[in-house]
């Protein structure tokens, strides 16, 4: 047999696309306390009081801000949970997703 398989098929090469990443959103209100917020964000996005306090302070004073990013499922997930946590204390706290460039 010769040493040139011309039987072979030209190879596949398979890419794995990497996973789109989804902002997690806060909102600003008028109504939900600041002390409230800072609660929510470290105990759903464990934060320490610091970093919670500035993501806070920009959403009050900006209107919105970036707080994570993740995979859509886990963002999706972590802010229905903390949107969550401000209703069942009757706070309109909202927080949104929306994926990244
Ligand atoms: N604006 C609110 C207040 O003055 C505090 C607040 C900050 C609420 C950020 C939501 O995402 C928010 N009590």
């Amino acid at each position: 047999m010769s040493d040139t398989n011309t039987t072979r098929k030209p190879k596949t090469v398979l890419k794995t696309e990497r996973p789109k990443l989804h902002k997690v959103i806060l909102l600003n209100d008028d109504y939900t306390p600041r002390h409230f917020v800072v609660t929510v964000l470290k105990s759903e996005f464990g934060m320490n009081e610091g970093t919670a306090s500035r993501v806070m302070m920009t959403a009050h004073q900006r209107g919105a801000c970036v707080v994570a990013v993740f995979t859509r499922d886990v963002a999706e997930t972590k802010a229905t949970r903390a949107t969550e946590a401000g209703r069942k204390a009757g706070h309109p706290l909202t927080f949104t997703t929306e994926p990244e460039e």
